[in-house]
C-alpha cells in the first residue's frame, strides 16, 4: 500500500511542532522522530536580551551532535538519532520533563551571585540543581519536593535524572579536560522516551557552548554564551574553537553561518550553511568519525590515541537505581 510508505517532504513543507528561542522543532520523516533545527539567534535574561549570531546554529549543530553521539556510545541514554544537514538532526520525540538540571563543579553565573561565592572557586562536590523550565516565571530555582509534590517527575525519576545528569557530568568533564577545557558547570534537559509499554528517561535538548560554562584552562578565557550574555564578543570564534579542540572542525576549516533563514516556518526556504575543509585533522587525542559534513555514526572512542569500544547499557530500557555504591542499572522488568 503506497500511501503508508514515508514519502520525502521538503523541510519547508513539515509541521512545524514547536518552536523555541534558539531551535524550531519539526515534525519527523517517520512516527515519533523531530527534526531539531538550530537557529542563529542567541538570548539571555530570558530573552530580554536578543541577537542573531551568524553560524551559532551551526556551531551548535555540531558540537551537540559529537556529545550526544558519544553519550549513545557509552551507554547514556538520549533522544539523539542522527545529524540530517549542518543546520539539523533527527530525534526521537519525547514528553519532556519541564526541569532545567544544571550540574555545577565551579561556582559561577547565578550560584556564585546567590551565594556569594567567588566566581571560578572550586565546589567541594559537583552539586546538581533544578530549575522549573517557566518563562513567564523566570524559570525559577525548585526542589525536589517541589518537583514531586507538583508532579512534574516522579521519585523514581528524580533519582533517573540525577544519574544521567552525574554520568553525562563525568563524561563532558573528561571530553573537555582533554582538550584544555575547563566543564564550570552546564544545563541539560531530559524526557520520556516511551517503547511501546516501557519508558525510560533520555538526556534531550542540546549540549553545547549555549549550555555550558566552559573556560580555557590556561588563560582562563570564556568559550560559552557568557561572552554573548556579558557583552564580551567573539562568539563565534570561541565556539569555534571548542569545535575545533574536539576535532569536529579541522584547524583551518571555518563555519559560514549564512545563508541562515531569517525566520524559520512553513514557507521559508532552508539554504544550508556551508563548511569550508581546509587540512581537516582532528585534534590530538580525540577523534571524531565525523569531520566531514554527512552524517556517520561513530561506535567507538578514541582517548589518548587508543581506540575503546564502551561497553555501554545499550538500547535495552534501563532505569538506574541510586544504591549506597553508586548508580546501578536496573534491568526493566519484562512481562
Ligand atoms: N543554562 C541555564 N539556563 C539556560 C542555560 N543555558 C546554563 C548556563 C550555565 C548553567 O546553566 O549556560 O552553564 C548555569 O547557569 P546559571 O545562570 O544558573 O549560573
Ligand atoms: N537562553 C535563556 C534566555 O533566553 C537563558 C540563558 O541562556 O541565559 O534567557
Amino acid at each position: 500500500m503506497d500511501f503508508l510508505k514515508p514519502r520525502y517532504t521538503p523541510m519547508n513543507r513539515r509541521r512545524r511542532i514547536y518552536e523555541g528561542k534558539a531551535k524550531v522543532l519539526f515534525e519527523g520523516p517517520e512516527p515519533g522522530t523531530l527534526v531539531q533545527h538550530f537557529k542563529d539567534d542567541a538570548t539571555a535574561f530570558n530573552a530580554k536580551k536578543h541577537e542573531v549570531i551568524d553560524g551559532k546554529g551551526v556551531l551548535n549543530n555540531r558540537i551537540s551532535e559529537f556529545v550526544f553521539q558519544h553519550l549513545n556510545d557509552i551507554g547514556v541514554p538520549t533522544h539523539f538519532i542522527r545529524r540530517l544537514n549542518m543546520r539539523e538532526q533527527l530525534i526521537r520525540e519525547v514528553e519532556i520533563i519541564p526541569l532545567e538540571v544544571v550540574v555545577r563543579n565551579v561556582a559561577a553565573g547565578s550560584l556564585a551571585t546567590r551565594l556569594g561565592l567567588e566566581e571560578g572557586t572550586q565546589l567541594p562536590r559537583s552539586i546538581i540543581e533544578f530549575y522549573y523550565k517557566n518563562d513567564a516565571l523566570n524559570d525559577p530555582m525548585v526542589s525536589e519536593e517541589h518537583v514531586t509534590a507538583f508532579g512534574w517527575a516522579t521519585p523514581q525519576e528524580i533519582d533517573d535524572i540525577m544519574a544521567l545528569a552525574i554520568r553525562v557530568n563525568d563524561f563532558l568533564s573528561g571530553l573537555f579536560l582533554g582538550v584544555g577545557i575547563r566543564l564550570v558547570d552546564f544545563k541539560m534537559e531530559t524526557g520520556r522516551l516511551w517503547e511501546g509499554e516501557m519508558m525510560r528517561i533520555v538526556v534531550a535538548d542540546e549540549i553545547s557552548p549555549d549550555s555550558c560554562r566552559l573556560w580555557d584552562i590556561k588563560s582562563q578565557d570564556k568559550l560559552d554564551k557568557d561572552r554573548f550574555r556579558r557583552d564580551l564578543g567573539g562568539l563565534i570564534e570561541a565556539y569555534t574553537e571548542v569545535a575545533r579542540r574536539l576535532g569536529i572542525l579541522g584547524e583551518n576549516e571555518k563555519v559560514q553561518g549564512g545563508p541562515a533563514p531569517r525566520s524559520v516556518g512553513r514557507h521559508t526556504s532552508f539554504a544550508p550553511a556551508t563548511c569550508t575543509r581546509q587540512n581537516a585533522r582532528p585534534a590530538p587525542g580525540i577523534s571524531t568519525s565525523d569531520h566531514g559534513i554527512s552524517p556517520k555514526p561513530s561506535s567507538d572512542l578514541r582517548i589518548d590515541g587508543v581506540r575503546r569500544r564502551v561497553a555501554g547499557l545499550g538500547r535495552r530500557p534501563v532505569r538506574l537505581r541510586r544504591t549506597r555504591n553508586g548508580f546501578r542499572p536496573r534491568r526493566a522488568r519484562s512481562g
